[in-house]
């Protein structure tokens, strides 16, 4: 027995999941819903209501109680958490935590977020839904042109952590003074492991518009004119494989041993694209969670022309793709709700019901301030009148297939094999549309939870130098594949045209 930990602190939950690399089995699992298990933060989806809807913030103090309550569930299990050699994690990403002192946890029995919160700076966390920072993204525009592109992989963009920490500097002079560090969700988490300051890795680092990915540290260029002496509070930036520390003594407590390594954690997609075992140029992955996510390994840097596609380390060497549709699941479960109907009613009968192609029906389903197309004023639109609930949610998955491919074709478009994750990779209807819009192989594996798989993976990696292959081999086998039927290429190519129209004629940003 070899036993690992990977951490997945995600938008609405803290999940872990202890893998055996002797026997490639999962050897326990626990799960902590902020909305359900701690309805005191008031935030059933993962962030507080707040009057403006493009601000998205999360309590910090939510994710540590969540971790707690997660170990102890975990302990429950009964699994011999004495015997885990070593921990990584995964954090949503862009979402920035500001400390006014070192993360330095006593020993007297208070809990994690009783100890941290006199040590923050801000009490409330910008997560990756904020889309507040549209000024900020401007003004990064205005001064660096397309260079902040060509060297972070990324445009300005409203989400990520620099122009967030430049309108907390703007706003919030005082409290931005007083902050000594800002973190990632995944490196402040780390830090709490480690009972000090941890690094960030390149995976995550890359989602801040503030690490130039050509030499590989931060831009310090761009971080003065982000907020002043920001590359002071910045941690170090490292590969993902870096040992951040060791376990602190507080986590004796759930069973653990502490002193084990833990290996920095990255963000939710670097953690998926290793959890999802994607290697090669032929493989990519998609992750239907809150947000939608397409993924993929890179072999050669470039970014998209268009500004949505990102370019992010990847934890396996090298870079890696990401696109991001935030109205993903969400979506998916507004129109469910609104149609009456479950999955069930889609993949038993309604998918086989309704025929590819919809009589060309279309959604675009922005409920919230979508990313892709950078939308600010949330808004659905149809461009039908009448349809049956099959035909309603048919014209949904259909369109977020279209979606994901017409804004993953800079990355030349010629996927053979992609991997599902997430909820969504549940519904056998969804799973159909995606191989015949993309006319590729997709592919299941048995995790759902891909990102806290390949943490754990990373966490093995790192510790027990066993190379990514053999894991994949071992916990990343397809279990199922759902083949594209090649005589709806044709259909899908116009109606590929007809989206890129229909979306051509709505107002952006
Ligand atoms: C990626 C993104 C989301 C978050 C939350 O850029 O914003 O996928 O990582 O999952």
């Amino acid at each position: 027995m070899s036993l690992f930990l990977g951490i997945d602190v995600s938008t609405q939950s803290v999940k872990c999941i202890v893998i055996d690399t002797v026997s490639g089995t999962i050897a326990a699992e626990s799960g902590v819903n902020y909305g359900h298990d701690l309805p005191d933060y008031a935030s059933p989806n993962g962030f507080l209501p707040h009057p403006d809807p493009l601000v998205k913030q999360a309590d910090p103090l939510m994710w540590l109680d969540a971790l707690e309550l997660a170990f102890r569930r975990l302990a429950d299990t009964g699994a011999p958490l004495a015997e885990i050699r070593g921990i990584s994690g995964s954090g949503q990403q862009h979402g920035t935590v500001y400390l006014s002192e070192d993360v330095r946890l006593a020993h007297d029995g208070k809990t994690l977020s009783e100890q941290l919160r006199p040590k923050l700076a801000r009490r409330r966390s910008p997560i990756w839904m904020d889309r507040s920072t549209a000024e900020e993204c401007r003004e990064l525009a205005a001064r660096f042109g397309s260079r902040i592109q060509r060297d972070t992989g990324s445009p300005a963009v409203e989400r990520f952590s620099g122009p967030q920490i430049r309108k907390f500097a703007k706003e919030h002079p005082e409290e931005y003074a007083r902050t000594k560090r800002i973190h990632l969700v995944s490196s402040f988490l780390c830090s709490v492991l480690c009972g000090k300051d941890a690094p960030i890795d390149f995976g995550d680092g890359a989602g801040m518009n503030l690490l130039n990915l050509k030499t590989l540290h931060w831009d310090s260029e761009i971080a003065s004119f982000t907020a002043p002496g920001l590359s002071g509070k910045l941690p170090d930036v490292v590969p993902s494989a870096t040992k951040a520390g060791v376990l602190d003594p507080c986590f004796a407590k759930f069973g653990f041993t502490p002193g084990i390594p833990v290996i920095t954690w990255s963000g939710d997609n670097p953690n998926s694209l290793v959890g999802i075992g994607a290697a090669g140029s032929e493989c990519a992955g998609i992750s239907l969670g809150t947000s939608d996510t397409f993924f993929a390994p890179m072999t050669d840097f470039r970014t998209d022309p268009a500004g949505y596609g990102h370019v992010f380390g990847n934890p396996a060497g090298g870079f890696m793709s990401l696109i991001c549709f935030t109205n993903g699941s969400l979506a998916r479960e507004r129109i469910r709700e609104e149609q009456g109907v479950s999955w069930d009613f889609f993949d038993r009968g309604a998918c086989r019901e309704t025929v590819p192609g919809n009589g060309g029906r279309l959604i675009l389903p922005f409920f919230e301030p979508e990313s892709t197309p950078l939308l600010l004023t949330p808004g659905v639109r149809r461009n039908y009148a009448t349809a049956a609930p099959g035909e309603e949610i048919r014209a949904l998955l259909e369109s977020q297939a279209l979606s994901l491919r017409l804004h993953s074709a800079w990355l030349g478009g010629n996927f053979r094999r992609i991997r599902l994750t997430g909820g969504g990779s549940k519904s056998e209807g969804f799973r159909r549309i995606l191989a015949d819009v993309f006319q590729a192989d997709i592919e299941t594996i048995s995790v759902t939870n891909s990102a806290g798989l390949g943490a754990a993976l990373r966490a093995a990696g790192a510790v027990e130098g066993i190379p990514f292959g053999d894991l994949w081999n071992s916990f990343c086998r397809a279990e199922e594949t759902v083949k594209p039927n090649p005589d709806n290429r044709r259909l899908y190519d116009s109606m590929l045209e007809h989206f890129r129209e229909f979306l051509r004629a709505s107002p952006e940003k």
